[in-house]
């Protein structure tokens, strides 16, 4: 295999370290508001936010540079319901059987159920796929590597760039998420990974007053 040619690392900027700082904390303060939204408005939203969301999405770091994702938007009204009574079914067995109780209990405080009428409310459904492997031009297997950390960092970087963007998000995670791959007719090369639902959050929208754990608890200095 051939090394790519290397380049200067033109695009990098250097700040002052004062404006670095600045930066840092108005970047905090700016991710510190995005809250998981349960209720959306059916308000549409520019196509182009969201295009521009998922090419943020799609600058992550991967293994290998192999990139495995890839990100079905949905936005028609007869494929929404279809995901939403596929959820429906799933979630109301997950929450009526296959829930242990522990689970139960932790979900409780935050009022999730079976009702997933966001989905058909939100304009937009972002559903990302992790790609196993793909194939080659003579259809040898091609495998990628970290998968799941790299389709994790482009879904972190997603719901940044939505929030960033001035729209509400909620990642779901219906389970299990296999007929998301039937419906939305991906290959048996992709793994549903999770669900965004976008947009506006509906009018007088309410969330769980949770907060986050302190720097002290999630950070060791050594
Ligand atoms: N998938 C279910 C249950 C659920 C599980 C976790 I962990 C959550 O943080 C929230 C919900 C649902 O979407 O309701």
């Amino acid at each position: 295999m051939k090394k790519y040619p290397f380049v200067p690392l033109s695009e990098y900027i250097e700040y002052p370290e004062d404006e670095m700082l600045s930066r840092s904390q108005e970047f905090y303060e700016n991710v510190k508001r995005r809250r998981t939204v349960r209720q959306f408005s059916g308000r549409a939203v520019p196509r182009e936010i969201i295009e521009n969301s998922v090419r943020a999405a799609g600058t992550a770091p991967s293994g290998a540079n192999m990139q495995p994702w890839h990100f079905v938007i949905v936005s028609t009204p007869e494929m929404k319901k279809e995901i939403r009574e596929a959820a429906e079914i799933v979630e109301k067995d997950f929450y009526t059987r296959r829930a242990p109780q522990s689970w139960l209990d932790a979900l409780a405080p935050l009022g999730t159920d079976d009702d997933k009428s966001y989905i058909e409310d939100a304009p937009y459904l972002i559903v990302v796929f992790s790609v196993r492997h793909t194939f080659d031009k003579e259809g040898n297997k091609v495998r990628n590597y970290y998968q799941t950390p790299s389709v994790g960092i482009a879904t972190g970087i997603l719901i940044t760039a939505l929030h960033n963007a001035g729209l509400a998000t909620l990642t779901h995670t219906p389970s299990p998420m296999a007929f998301l791959r039937d419906l939305l007719g991906r290959p048996e090369t992709e793994t549903p990974f999770l669900m965004v639902v976008a947009g506006y959050p509906k009018d007088g929208a309410t969330v769980p007053d949770i907060g986050k754990k302190p720097l002290d608890d999630i950070a060791t200095f050594v």
